[in-house]
């Protein structure tokens, strides 16, 4: 896929294959080490996938120990861009950083992605990965008290919603969003809110996803839910019902957004302007719709 004269509707229509949306493989996978100050973290505040590991570096504070670098909302066809040059890689456009570690690559250039200080290269853009690294691989570098988002005994439960959130809602809207055949569109729409209504009822009893903790299952799905009705709504046509039409669901996520890792991490502005401003194949004219207008802040009686 992609080649020397990258453009943005290439890069995705390039990946349509029988009208159904298909990923990249991870370019970079290798292992973190436990060392404090040696990462810098690339995120995008727009991308679910670099929200993951925003929350989790906040939840475990490894603020101090993992620096970050916050790309511009809206991508053209260069890619991800930094509003200036960024202090510590050295990087204008994040393709500078791909392209330093490994001159063949000719994937997307795509956040989150983690470069080595010492190294000077991409050690890993393996998003399912960073945070169970950040959870397990970097336990030294964590604040005292950090609360174990990935514990052992739970780990088969976690993963098993993991992987049914991720097929159906995290990677379902964007299958729904960029389908560009009406079945694979519909049923990947309807897989969304087949999930939702599992969801719903499942946390009819239970606080967070796994019971009366925050954990890893909880972090994936919030950055979704953060998007739902402010962009997958409207720009990825999941419209049967919104979040606010959930009680649990919506109870749920507002919960989470008062936590500051989720709330503070959450930008409903780079959201809103990235998901409408940069996908021209779905959204010609780029226009940002004014709404929705949602108070994430009403109480909630989740406690
Ligand atoms: N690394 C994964 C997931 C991460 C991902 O999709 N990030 C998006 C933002 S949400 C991105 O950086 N896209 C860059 C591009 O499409 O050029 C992938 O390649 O699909």
């Amino acid at each position: 896929m992609g080649g020397g004269d990258r453009k943005g509707i290439e890069m995705v229509t390039d990946e349509i294959k029988g009208g159904a949306f298909v990923r990249q493989p991870n370019r970079f996978t290798d292992p973190l080490t436990a060392e404090a100050g040696r990462y810098r973290l690339l995120v995008s505040l727009a991308c679910p996938w670099a929200h993951r590991t925003l929350i989790v570096r906040r939840l475990l504070g490894l603020e101090d120990a993992i620096s970050v670098g916050v790309v511009d909302p809206i991508r053209d066809e260069r890619g991800w861009r930094f509003p200036q040059a960024d202090p510590v890689t050295g990087a204008t456009y994040l393709s500078e950083l791909y392209l330093a570690s490994d001159p063949s690559f000719t994937g997307r250039y795509t956040v989150p992605c983690v470069w080595d200080t010492q190294d000077r290269r991409l050690t890993t853009n393996d998003f399912p990965n960073i945070t169970l690294e950040f959870e397990t691989t970097l336990a030294p570098l964590h604040a005292e008290g950090a609360p174990d988002l990935y514990p052992a005994a739970l780990r088969p439960e976690i993963d098993e919603i993991n992987d049914l959130v991720y097929r159906t809602l995290n990677n379902g809207v964007y299958r729904a969003g960029f389908a560009t055949e009406q079945y694979v569109y519909e049923e990947a729409a309807r897989g969304v809110f087949a999930t939702l209504d599992v969801l719903e009822e499942r946390l009819a009893t239970r606080r967070y996803l796994l019971g009366d903790a925050v954990t890893e299952a909880d972090v994936r799905l919030y950055p979704t839910l953060a998007r739902f009705d402010a962009a997958y709504h409207g720009h990825f046509k999941c419209n049967l019902r919104r979040l606010v039409d959930y009680p649990n669901l919506w109870g749920y996520a507002r919960d989470l957004y008062a936590i500051p890792a989720f709330g503070e991490t959450t930008d409903f502005d780079h959201i809103k302007r990235h998901y409408y401003g940069t996908h021209p194949h779905v959204n010609p004219t780029g226009i940002v719709p004014i709404g929705p207008l949602t108070d994430w802040t009403e109480p909630h009686d989740r406690a």
